[in-house]
């Protein structure tokens, strides 16, 4: 207990801001850059006593993904590379908040709780954003973990799910790769290679890398991808803020290209965000019209190239897609009633659509923001595994489960993975010989708008049934009910941003200016029922 007191009193050096209180959200803390020394020292903690726990390593990202550049903010990485788990979210909160002097108590409850034992070995794996804000914060994670006398491994600048790769990869002893970035480009680049080695190579794409991480690890990969993929990475961090009017979630939310660059006509072009874990596609057309390929498409485009090749290798693995309530209607009525596919919803944060996702053999989960994956249990990746290895069975099923165990091998699956992505969606691309114009007809997207309200006090938004209705203000829901009825094919739900101060609103229906007026009037509730604070929303038009 003595190591307790010491740590306690290390601690002070990374004081805790009086009176600041912080909630786990939906991907770990997150707030201005300045809050969050202490916090960042005691994850580092935390991640020991999960090390130990688990007797594996634990990941720290210091991130705040597509937040403004000011903000920061830390996401745990499990032993499997899955986000931290959901009962050890409580401890994160309960570490984060504690007074100095309480801080002592609060640690070594934890370590009861959960039969800590403190005698075994822990080893912490670091990462970082390329904010100004996250040299610093990592160094007082790597405090924190020191303070707990356990060993840390810092992997510098690297996006995220390139840190959740390295634990697994860690953890299975090199069996989901080499624990190395070049063990991370090889992987993915020789499956790619692979996967579309009887595939013309296609036009360039435009990448644009929200000036952050993605970007630079992008461009380290490029040299591994030569001859097979031509990408121009703009908005690469030389010039520019991080997010700033660019990235993947600017063009999701704005549904326009980010600002200040060059797209030619119909060219292929997408974004990733600011920790590259999320990717969404775009292009202009002859008319000058912006046209959005988001999650929904993504999952949408993904899953139907595997399950053609499911049925090509003649396995009957139960599919299916993971979507929040963010996903479009057009989406999930194109995948349940034209491609047959069983659809789910789940909460926001890709935490609980991984969760859901790893129910089926092969579970492919995208939020419409581009956050996303796809899962292949065990039990499936062996049977296509045997198949694709077996030289008595017929040719075509044959060919079609050596494509599936490339795609397998091509995929991040401990989380989304804009790199990953972005080389799982240029590869289907190649080999169906589809162009991004012929990828955006699948389904025609409603018109969506998604805003955001201030409030005094996010927490006072409660919902269930996978967020789509709010429980709490009294009246909210009836009020949203009675404007949807307004509109045709509409459909409207608010709930607090786990990562943001903020309320979000999100509206769809048959036109934009319905979408819009809806969102609008919706908002209008939030703010006049839930507390809002500053100015009214202004209507969009
Ligand atoms: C994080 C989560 C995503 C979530 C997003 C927005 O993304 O990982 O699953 O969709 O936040 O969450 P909220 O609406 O609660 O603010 P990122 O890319 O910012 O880490």
């Amino acid at each position: 207990m003595a190591q307790f007191e010491a740590t306690a009193q290390k601690s002070a050096l990374h004081p805790k801001p009086a009176g600041l209180v912080l909630q786990y959200g939906t991907a770990g803390f997150r707030t201005t850059a300045k809050d969050l020394d202490h916090v960042m020292f005691r994850m580092g903690l935390l991640a020991v006593l999960r090390s130990r726990r688990t007797k594996a390593t634990i990941g720290v990202m210091v991130t705040a993904s597509h937040n403004p550049e000011g903000d920061n903010g830390v996401k745990l990485v499990d032993p499997m590379g899955e986000m931290l788990e959901v009962s050890w979210e409580s401890y994160a909160t309960q570490l984060a908040n504690a007074e100095q002097e309480t801080l002592l108590t609060v640690l070594k409850d934890l370590v009861e709780r959960e039969a800590v034992n403190m005698a075994h070995n822990a080893t912490v794996f670091i990462g970082r954003d390329t904010r100004p804000s996250s040299e610093s914060l990592a160094q007082a994670v790597k405090d924190g973990v020191a303070a707990l006398g356990a060993h840390c491994q810092d992997f510098g600048l690297v996006t995220t799910p390139q840190l959740h790769y390295l634990v697994c990869c860690q953890n299975t002893q090199g069996s989901y790769g080499d624990i190395s970035l070049d063990g991370y480009y090889k992987k993915l680049s020789t499956a790619f290679g692979k996967l579309t080695h009887d595939a013309p190579v296609a036009q360039p794409l435009l990448v644009d890398g929200a000036n952050g991480i993605g970007a630079l690890q992008l461009k380290a990969m490029l040299p591994y991808l030569k001859g097979r993929l031509e990408v121009k990475v703009t908005k690469d961090g030389s010039a520019g803020k991080l997010n700033h009017l660019c990235g993947a979630d600017y063009v999701k939310v704005q549904q326009e290209a980010p600002q200040g660059v060059e797209m030619g006509v119909g060219q292929r072009c997408c974004s990733f965000d600011g920790d590259g874990d999320r990717i969404v596609y775009y292009y202009n057309d002859d008319e000058g019209r912006f046209h959005l390929l988001d999650g929904d498409k993504i999952a949408t485009l993904v899953s139907t190239f595997i399950k053609e090749l499911l049925t090509k290798a003649g396995l009957d693995l139960q599919m299916a897609v993971v979507q929040t309530a963010y996903a479009n209607g057009s989406s999930t009525h194109y995948l349940e009633d034209t491609m047959k596919t069983t659809v789910r919803c789940a909460k926001t944060g890709v935490k609980h659509l991984h969760h859901e996702a790893l129910q089926f053999d092969v579970g492919v989960y995208f939020e419409a923001n581009g956050h996303g994956t796809v899962l292949f249990s065990k039990e499936a990746e062996e049977m296509i595994n045997q198949l694709a290895k077996d030289p008595s069975a017929p040719e075509g099923r044959r060919s079609a489960a050596i494509q599936l165990h490339n795609t397998i091998d091509l995929i991040n699956q401990t989380v989304g993975d804009a790199i990953s992505d972005m080389l799982l969606i240029e590869a289907v691309l190649a080999v169906k010989g589809l162009t991004i114009q012929q990828w955006d007809t699948i389904y025609t997207d409603l018109p969506n708008r998604q805003l955001k309200v201030k409030v005094a006090d996010r927490r006072v938004i409660d919902t269930t049934d996978a967020e789509r209705r709010a429980t709490s203000p009294a009246g909210l829901q009836e009020a949203i009910d009675a404007l949807v009825r307004k509109y045709r094919l509409a459909r409207s739900f608010v709930r607090p941003s786990g990562t943001e101060d903020v309320v979000r609103v999100y509206a769809e229906a048959d036109t934009r200016e319905s979408a819009d007026a809806l969102a609008h009037e919706v908002s209008l509730a939030v703010f006049r029922l839930a507390g809002g604070v500053g100015e009214e929303p202004k209507p969009l038009h």
